[in-house]
């Protein structure tokens, strides 16, 4: 907001862009005839989400995409990510994405889709969802739709979102949709995400994709003392909530021979796909939050409450909580460190490390609505950014190669089973009037992109 403003500073060419995705914002639940998906079945139970809020109409950016890019390309943004809804393309409605793409590239903003966010259609998770080996070909499928319809201006896609959080919530646990419950019984739901990206890219590339990339949550696991067995419950949930994600697809095995039998494929099969998943890829995107510190589970001891979710009592790790001065009115730890650590060690990890994009990378709180001379001042998601550029920016100076950063979210969305208390966005919705509001993060952001050597 200052023109005394000191901003982090990137190499000429770096991308800034925002995030959103699909089931998040679109609201619009049954438009032209579109069916349920998971989250919509998730959503209607009891207890479900707080507050027992829904995303049926959520930030109604169906109807209002035209002015949310607007306020959107107006912060001098490169690239815009987004995701497409599963069963709205089912419903034949492939002239939404038409428009947004055209309003994104109208606006001087690239569009950089993901094909899947979490919102797998009801229909397919009634066949099995993601347990089902069909799905990732269902997957495929979807992507030859979109890419037959969207690829000539389109060059920039990427897979699927977090296959990790939504193998490990919706199918692990039950907080998030499906609600499965399975435990590590999930774990072929992880491998058939896996074949559907590998088919998806196939099919992208087939199509003449430009650029293609798949974009994960990652974080650094620490142990929680020196102690061998903490170590080892860290070094063993870091394989199962990250390695087993990445390592198939940059370097085309599972982490653990454990890991690699329980996905349940038969050796000559699994061979086939492991094949397949380790598809070369344009860009590796991350997500990052926070990261997450762990112990072998001690006798008598409550973990609950530590983690967002809880990790059954029969699990060989426990959580503990993370020493952070700064939390965000979620609860997370506040931990710009930790982005630059993720990145190294992705780096030393995979020798063929494509150049990556932060996908995701923001700051939950709980704004209150604009005052009498409009502004919302939220200095502390300022701040939570700047330090997490300056930790990309560290990353960089230490070697990795990170072509573009994506704040989540560009507008206030339904965030997931946490509803609409949770704000991440640098434009405040009011979810009553849906009314739009810039944040002063909005226009800090702005700035930064606009001081920034060459754009
Ligand atoms: C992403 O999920 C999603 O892609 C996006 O849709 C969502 O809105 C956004 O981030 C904000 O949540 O304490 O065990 O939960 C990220 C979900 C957040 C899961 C950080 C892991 C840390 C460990 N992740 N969380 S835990």
């Amino acid at each position: 907001m200052k023109g005394t403003t000191v901003y982090p500073r990137f190499p000429p060419g770096f991308r800034f862009g925002m995030s959103t995705s699909a089931y998040q914002i679109e609201g619009a639940a049954d438009a032209g005839g579109k069916a349920p998906s998971i989250w919509d079945t998730f959503t209607a139970r009891p207890g479900a989400v707080r507050h027992g809020q829904d995303a049926r109409v959520a930030s109604d950016h169906y109807h209002r995409y035209a002015s949310d890019i607007e306020l959107i390309a107006a912060a001098g943004v490169h690239d815009y990510r987004f995701s497409f809804s599963w069963t709205r393309v089912l419903a034949g409605d492939l002239d939404f994405y038409d428009r947004l793409v055209d309003t994104l590239l109208t606006a001087g903003v690239r569009p950089v889709p993901t094909l899947y966010h979490w919102d797998l259609p009801q229909e397919l998770e009634d066949a099995g969802g993601w347990t089902n080996r069909d799905t990732a070909h269902r997957l495929a499928d979807y992507a030859g739709t979109l890419v037959t319809r969207l690829g000539d201006r389109v060059r920039d896609w990427i897979t699927m979102n977090e296959m990790n959080v939504h193998t490990l919530y919706g199918y692990a646990l039950t907080d998030h949709a499906p609600a499965r419950g399975l435990g590590l019984g999930a774990l072929p739901a992880a491998h058939h995400q896996l074949l559907a990206h590998g088919l998806a890219v196939r099919v992208l590339r087939t199509h003449g994709a430009g650029s293609v990339g798949v974009a994960q949550q990652h974080f650094p696991v620490s142990a929680a003392s020196d102690d061998p067995a903490d170590v080892e419950a860290a070094a063993m949930f870091s394989a199962l909530t990250n390695w087993t994600f990445s390592d198939p697809i940059l370097l085309g095995d599972y982490p653990d021979e454990l890991i690699r039998a329980a996905v349940g494929v038969p050796e000559a099969q699994l061979d086939r796909d492991l094949e397949l998943i380790r598809a070369r890829l344009d860009f590796y995107g991350v997500n990052y939050y926070e990261p997450t510190m762990i112990e072998a589970p001690k006798a008598g001891k409550d973990y609950s409450g530590v983690l967002e979710v809880d990790i059954p009592a029969d699990m060989p790790f426990s959580p503990v909580p993370v020493e952070s001065d700064e939390r965000t009115d979620f609860g997370w730890a506040v931990v710009p460190a930790g982005l630059t650590d993720i990145l190294v060690t992705l780096r030393d990890r995979y020798p063929d490390l494509p150049p990556v994009i932060i996908t995701e990378n923001g700051a939950s709180f709980h704004d209150s609505p604009p005052g009498p001379d409009g502004r919302i001042r939220d200095e502390r998601r300022i701040s939570y950014l700047d330090a997490h550029l300056r930790a990309v920016s560290d990353a960089i100076t230490a070697g990795v190669r990170v072509d573009g950063y994506y704040v989540w979210s560009a507008i206030d969305n339904f965030e997931w089973a946490a509803g609409y208390d949770e704000r991440f966005g640098l434009i405040y919705v009011d979810f009553s009037t849906l009314e739009r509001t810039k944040k002063d993060s909005w226009f800090w952001y702005r700035d930064l992109i606009a001081a920034q050597p060459r754009n």
